[in-house]
């Protein structure tokens, strides 16, 4: 059982700085990485407890911060099935992280315990990762002090990208069951994906190559290894800022949020009308697409075109193989563009629900239907199968040809997709796939529907914590009276729709707008900003 005197001891090896209040926000604890010691190594002891409190199950950490600057680390907890540590659990990390001496961490320690009726005997297994963030081994050095002050089982799963760790968790929970994920190895990953890839584009011409931007991040060196499983015949990729080794360059200029915020190319990128290309983040877990048309012109394919072709796909198959029994439905936030809502349900006509910002939220309304497309505008998402399509996809037998490969088609996607979180190279494989399959090119794709023009401004103000929301985010109920001035400026604008949200990382608020025209857009904008600041 537990030695609270080992506890202590190495926590005074790794003590929390004065005047720091830490909180584990949407993306975990994420800030410069020489803040993070302290907070790192209680992460471990809150992994471990969780562990034991779910009978020994394998949790998984994430040591990243994604697409902030090379900097700035961070660190989030995964649970069994490869999902965001449960949300009422996140108290409990803020809570360990803030208490300032050995003897008050011993106590939430305790209170955590108890609360929970955890019982300490029980053996607990963590699997860890990081990104290639120079501040990583340290980071992780400190994560292994608070894992062995509690004697927890560890396996050190390595450099992986954020989604692989979330995979090899959930292998771990489900081996040698009926839920049984894939082997839990790194090759495993690899293997499911590339025979899955292969299956579905067998027999079509392959597209022109992908060019992809990997942010200088872990990325790279992850998408060459898949590229090699799955065989330059079916998918032939070019990696640029693929420089994971070089300092300063993760992040920096490239990558998926730089090009989607900008709104173009990443440095190092030469592509040519007519080209595709890629980007994902520093920890490969969000992706969008673009290209240039023959204007010149920069065009992005977000997340939210993402999930209208996945979308389209997907119900396309489920149709064809005459399996009408198993709803598809997508899942998006307030950050969704306009036209993307109206195509889904009117074109598509496919049930959208909007949810908070966030990946958990996104990812447990997806949990709903059968199948269940889920992205955010910033390239972040999935597809989730239901234990009930899984079945009814995995049994289906189907009368004609067609039914047949239709069917089939949905197995390999279900292997395909990963489904435990938003992954850059699965979902990389998925749209390769569907382009593949429909043979289109990016501006076919593209053609679904017209962006409406849109404008996101960040805005700083003295305490964001007073600006409340309601309906997914796309309401203000406080301050008072400002919800009410925003619908006035925007029933001037044609198509208009503007909101505003307090930010869960950072310490501004947000305010997004569209509207028919460019300017008509920032003018709303730059409006609505005025009535916040
Ligand atoms: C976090 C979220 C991301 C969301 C972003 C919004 C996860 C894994 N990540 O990075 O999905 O888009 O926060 O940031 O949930 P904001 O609250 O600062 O706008
Ligand atoms: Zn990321």
């Amino acid at each position: 059982s537990i030695n609270y005197d080992q506890i202590k001891e190495a926590a005074s090896y790794h003590p929390k700085p004065q005047n720091i209040t830490y909180t584990y926000g949407t993306a975990g604890f994420r800030m410069k990485a020489d803040l993070l010691d302290s907070v790192i190594f209680r992460v471990g002891i809150l992994a471990v407890l969780r562990s034991k409190k779910l009978d020994s199950k394998t949790i998984g950490i994430m040591i990243t911060a994604s697409h902030n600057p090379e900097q700035d680390n961070g660190v989030k907890l995964v649970d069994p099935y490869g999902e965001m540590l449960e949300q009422s659990w996140e108290n409990y990390a803020t809570q360990l992280a803030n208490a300032q001496t050995e003897d008050e961490l011993v106590d939430v320690i305790k209170q955590i315990i108890s609360s929970n009726n955890i019982d300490e005997s029980k053996t607990a297994n963590i699997v860890y990762a990081r990104d290639t963030r120079p501040s990583g081994p340290a980071l992780v050095s400190a994560l292994v002090d608070g894992l062995k002050s509690l004697n927890a089982k560890i396996i050190d799963f390595g450099i992986k990208t954020t989604p692989q760790l979330h995979y090899v968790t959930r292998c771990y929970n489900v081996k040698g069951t009926e839920d049984d994920y894939g082997e839990p190895t790194e090759e495993g990953y690899y293997k499911k994906l590339s025979t899955a890839y292969r299956k579905t584009v067998e027999g079509k011409q392959r597209l022109t190559p992908i060019n992809i931007d990997a942010a200088n991040g872990v990325g790279a060196p992850k998408m060459r290894e898949l590229n090699q499983y799955i065989g330059n015949e079916y998918l032939e990729a070019i990696l640029i800022n693929d420089d994971y080794k070089t300092q300063g360059k993760l992040n920096y200029q490239c990558g998926a949020d730089f090009v989607k915020t900008g709104q173009k190319l990443p440095t190092g990128s030469n592509i040519k009308p007519g080209d595709r290309a890629a980007s994902f983040d520093g920890d490969a877990d969000r992706i969008v697409y673009y290209y240039i048309d023959e204007e010149n012109t920069f065009k992005l394919l977000d997340g939210d075109k993402i999930a209208g072709l996945a979308g389209g796909f997907i119900i396309d198959l489920v149709k064809t193989a005459g399996l009408e029994g198993i709803d598809v439905g997508v899942v998006q936030t307030a950050y969704a563009n306009g036209s993307s809502t109206t195509y889904l349900e009117k074109v598509l006509n496919v049930p959208v629900s909007c949810v908070p910002t966030g990946v958990k939220h996104l990812h447990h309304e997806a949990e709903k239907y059968d199948i269940g497309v889920y992205f955010e505008a910033n390239g972040h998402g999935t597809v989730l199968f239901s234990k009930k399509a899984l079945k009814t996809i995995r049994s289906a037998e189907g009368q004609t040809a067609e039914q047949k490969e239709a069917i089939e088609k949905l197995r390999a996607l279900t292997d395909l997709i990963n489904q435990t979180v938003g992954d850059a190279l699965s979902d990389l494989l998925l749209v390769e796939t569907i382009l593949t399959n429909r043979q289109w090119s990016l501006k076919k794709w593209d053609q679904a529907y017209s962006d409406l023009p849109n404008r996101l401004v960040k805005v700083i103000v003295e305490n964001r914590h007073i600006f409340k929301t309601t309906d997914a985010e796309r309401k203000l109920l406080e301050p008072v009276g400002l919800q009410e001035q925003i619908n006035e400026l925007v029933s001037k604008y044609k198509n208009g729709r503007s909101f505003v949200r307090p930010s869960g990382t950072e310490d501004v608020v947000r305010v997004y707008a569209e509207a028919a025209t460019r300017e008509e857009c920032d003018e709303l904008a730059y409006k609505v900003a005025g009535l916040v600041y």
